[in-house]
């Protein structure tokens, strides 16, 4: 009796938590990831709800943009602030401050990998009463020889994929461990969110029209937990961009007095095999 009143109070903690601010992405795009040479990379930034091209929010600004690259036996972090563009996101029903930025050849141009790191300003959910910031993560490859794609980015919170993000199939497992201030994260709450709106590159708009047919809300954003050691798994089942945010899994807890959701958000691309 008692174990199943824990069991049902927990359900309900979960629930609730669930509930604050669902479905949330800061999206960092840009149409490919998997390069065969170093080309300029036409970026954008913006904070939306990227299953259904849904609401979209301020993200406050962006505090830092960089990428790293591995330099002979050092990692270089290359600052990038200098290529942001402020513009307007536009979905069918709701538009936002967002950023473009072309990152130029000369940034992207041997081969390895390149994570790039977008640390946004802080977003005030009126509705919940919490601000949140999440600290994006993108890894690019160029010339297909891997460098630094596992290696932790000393950020505040990240993921650390266990699988090449940039070369994925379609039915891959993504694997990743959670970190915050460097140590895994256990229990994680990490919503899943598929680009079912492929974003519009010349308009800085997502169509109307989804590519998947969602037969119930559940599956919009998807929930997973990670477990004791701070390790997500999951299955891809379909081809495209995947987006991944660790709730409230970073450092910071508040921001000007209130509550702050600092998460963690990567994305990564499967592809089918033909
Ligand atoms: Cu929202």
């Amino acid at each position: 009796m008692k174990k199943r009143l824990i069991t049902v109070l927990s359900a309900l903690c979960v629930m609730a938590f669930a509930g604050t601010a669902l479905g949330h992405f800061m999206v960092m795009y840009t149409p490919e990831i998997a390069m065969e040479k170093g080309q300029d990379l036409d970026m954008r930034i913006l904070f939306t709800h990227p299953a259904e091209a849904g609401h979209m929010m301020d993200m406050g600004g962006i505090e830092e943009f960089y990428l790293l690259k591995q330099k002979g036996d050092n990692v270089k972090k290359v600052d990038l602030k200098q290529y942001l563009k402020k513009i307007t996101w536009k979905n069918p029903h709701a538009s936002a401050p967002a950023f473009s930025a072309v990152i130029p050849k000369k940034e992207v141009r041997s081969m390895g990998d390149y994570v790039f790191v977008m640390k946004p300003g802080y977003y005030f959910e009126k509705e919940e009463g919490v601000y949140m910031q999440q600290i994006t993560k993108v890894i690019a490859n160029v010339g297909s020889m891997p460098t630094i794609w596992a290696e932790p980015a000393g950020l505040p919170c990240e993921f650390v994929p266990l699988i090449k993000p940039y070369g994925m199939w379609t039915g891959n497992v993504f694997k990743a461990q959670i970190l915050s201030g460097g140590k895994p994260v256990a229990g994680a709450e990490v919503e899943v969110e598929y680009m079912s709106h492929m974003p519009d590159l010349k308009a800085n708009s997502m169509p109307e029209k989804s590519s998947v047919a969602y037969p119930h809300g559940s599956f919009v954003t998807q929930t997973i937990f990670s477990d004791s050691e701070g390790y997500i798994t999951f299955g891809v089942p379909r081809a495209g961009w995947w987006g991944f945010a660790a709730l409230g899994v970073g450092p910071d807890k508040e921001y000007k007095g209130k509550e702050l959701s600092q998460d963690a958000v990567i994305w990564v691309k499967a592809v089918d095999m033909k």
